[in-house]
């Protein structure tokens, strides 16, 4: 059986980002990134920093981690990362999940694919922006979004950009442009990922998220979109595990 490099597994919490914000559910962490975002708020992932916290676990593995710890409480997994889509075999994971009635999200930036893509209840495709480092390899995401397109799963997709800059908000017109048909979503950037004061951070990331919204709502590119902070930074923090 295959086995999956995972960081953590927590929950029930609720998922304070994007297209299920709000949404309660359990979190699978894997390790392993093909990206190294300056601002990346979960390194730990794929800067070696917690190595030796990777566990390999196959899909019935983690399905028990998730009942230990969530036991009755949850019908909904979100996977993220690192990149998850780096895992070929993950539809093991993906299949026995919707078999014990949960929903799955996932989250990635759309570098890779997987044919799995196909069976995601609520899937996330964040590419990122200028302020992170990394550039789009344009042809990939078309392929990825033309596919999901084609096999009707529109209504499960979505995108969504962090923005940090005005820079990074151009690029975020640029995508919603080329992808029209897909939710899209502009999400608050943190970079005060040192900040161990909550509520210091909370003023911050408000303030940040005013900012964001007045430039949206200045923007005749950007009317069919939603403006979302990250909830869980602003009732949590910086923490992990939440
Ligand atoms: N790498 C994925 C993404 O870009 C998952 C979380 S990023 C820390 O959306």
């Amino acid at each position: 059986m295959n086995k999956f490099p995972v960081l953590e597994i927590f929950g029930p919490t609720i998922q304070g980002e994007g297209m299920v914000v709000g949404r309660k559910t359990m979190f699978v962490r894997t390790a392993g990134c093909d990206y190294s975002c300056s601002w990346c708020d979960s390194a730990f992932t794929w800067d070696g920093s917690a190595k030796d916290e990777i566990q390999k676990l196959t899909a019935p593995e983690i399905i028990n981690a998730l009942d230990q710890r969530g036991g009755d409480y949850f019908d909904h997994v979100t996977i993220s990362g690192g990149n998850p889509a780096l895992l070929k075999n993950l539809n093991e994971l993906i299949d026995s999940l919707h078999e014990k009635g949960c929903e799955v999200a996932l989250e990635t930036q759309g570098s890779k694919w997987q044919a799995w893509f196909l069976t995601i209840d609520d899937l996330t495709i964040s590419p990122k922006p200028p302020s992170s480092k990394m550039s789009t390899n344009w042809d990939v995401l078309d392929r990825i979004i033309a596919k999901l397109e084609e096999a009707g799963r529109t209504t499960h997709t979505s995108l969504k950009v962090v923005i940090f800059n005005d820079e990074d908000l151009e690029y975020a017109k640029q995508v919603h442009k080329r992808y029209p048909n897909l939710a899209f979503y502009v999400q608050v950037g943190n970079e005060a990922l040192d900040e161990s004061d909550d509520q210091n951070l909370a003023l911050h990331l408000l303030d940040q998220y005013e900012w964001l919204i007045d430039r949206v709502m200045h923007s005749s590119d950007l009317n069919h979109v939603r403006v979302l902070p990250q909830v869980h930074a602003l009732l949590w923090g910086n923490r992990r595990g939440v």
